[in-house]
């Protein structure tokens, strides 16, 4: 059951296992990764599919039969391989030109610029079946507060992902848009820097039904915000049209460590929404389980594939786990003691008015609030226990 193979849906972007350890203090440690080799190594880890930025897959300012020339090889090792690209993404935040961000720069100028570029890419992946498009807009935000007039930006943001909306229904496109979150970095603050601010976000759209998040792990947790409770409320509003597994240890630069090694607890949590949250006890979530992690720039070429492996199977480690936990006929207890499932039972009865909750004494005037101190203690901490041990493979 720890074996990953192509039906557990896991997915891998280019720019993780590509990544050559480059970060602010000093430059690679790693030589480049073939995208060839790269989706050979993939089908053989037991992954899915792939994901890709443009600028991975052909550098930016590529002539056209250079870019031609790597979607040829893409298309050719997809082919022989069996895997899929279920999701791409644009590249609006590495070119100089895109030092102010892309869809929200104060120069109109990258704004057009960015826009035909993230068509393209658009136009590309619908080519090769993607069925999500995702937006992270690392660059769109700002250092100083004068320097961004933040109403503005979001009225250009909105704009923009508009755009793109009608250009997919005009086309007839089968694909959804998801925006991801992140509250900083490479930006000083970045514009829709967490899942509320997102969801609000796409309720402003005039086609809020094409658009979605792609919450990542870290993300949230550099917000301090807790994950698998941010999943709930994507889920709770339909939006959890894509996700970013990896790891995070607590409020500082966005680590990209290997799912299940930040926040273990969390990570079970969020395996136990994803896999056992939906209706009848089943997955909450149908997607791909995509990972957007770095492997750490200490590793050599069979460092990146460990880790790519085990972000798969710290998955399916946590899945059988979650699974446990359910089955669990002392966990079952736990929950019901905790009233775990009287949260499900209306606050009013049906057809109940506010007059009728007026004129219910016992809801009030004869309800003994004093009888909580010191009883009614609803055993949440026994419960977290029960979920630890199983987490830990003691029960
Ligand atoms: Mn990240």
């Amino acid at each position: 059951m720890v074996t990953p193979t192509p039906a557990d849906k896991f997915t891998f972007g280019l720019w993780t296992i590509g990544y050559n350890g480059t970060d602010p203090f000093g430059g690679p440690t790693r030589p480049p990764l073939d995208v060839v080799h790269a989706v050979e190594k993939l089908a053989e880890i037991g992954a899915y599919g792939l994901t890709f930025h443009d600028d991975d897959l052909f550098a930016f300012g590529s002539t056209d039969a250079e870019r031609q020339k790597q979607i040829d090889r893409l298309k050719a090792v997809l082919d022989s391989t069996g895997l899929t690209v279920p999701m791409v993404t644009t590249n609006l935040f590495s070119p100089p030109v895109f030092k102010d961000g892309g869809f929200t720069s104060n120069d109109r100028a990258v704004r057009r610029f960015a826009l035909r570029k993230v068509l393209r890419q658009l136009e590309l992946g619908v080519e090769l079946g993607a069925k999500t498009f995702v937006m992270w807009g690392g660059r769109e935000g700002a250092e100083y507060d004068a320097a961004k007039d933040v109403r503005t930006a979001l009225e250009r943001y909105r704009e923009a992902v508009n755009l793109l909306g009608q250009y997919v229904i005009d086309k007839g496109y089968d694909i959804r848009f998801a925006i991801e979150p992140k509250p900083n970095e490479p930006r000083g603050d970045i514009l829709l820097p967490t899942v509320g601010h997102a969801l609000a976000f796409i309720e402003t759209l005039e086609h809020p039904e094409l658009v979605g998040l792609n919450p990542e792990v870290g993300h949230e947790q550099m917000a301090g915000l807790n994950f698998a409770a941010g999943i709930a409320q994507a889920l709770y509003h339909g939006k959890l049209f894509h996700i970013d597994l990896n790891g995070q240890r607590g409020i500082k630069y966005d680590q990209d460590l290997v799912f299940g090694h930040g926040d273990l607890h969390n990570a079970f949590a969020l395996v136990d929404l994803l896999e056992n949250g939906g209706p009848n006890g089943g997955p909450s979530y149908e997607g791909p389980r995509h990972f957007d992690y770095k492997p750490s720039r200490t590793e050599d070429e069979t460092g990146v594939w460990d880790s790519a492996a085990a972000n798969m199977r710290t998955y399916l480690l946590l899945k059988e786990r979650a699974a446990a936990f359910r089955a669990d006929p002392e966990v079952q207890e736990a929950l019901e003691a905790a009233r775990v499932f009287e949260l499900a039972q209306p606050t009013l009865g049906e057809g109940e008015s506010y007059d009728d909750l007026l004129a219910d004494r016992s809801a009030y005037e004869d309800f003994d609030a004093d009888a909580y101190f010191g009883a009614k203690g609803f055993g949440f901490v026994r419960l977290q226990q029960l979920a630890t041990e199983h987490l830990l493979g003691a029960r």
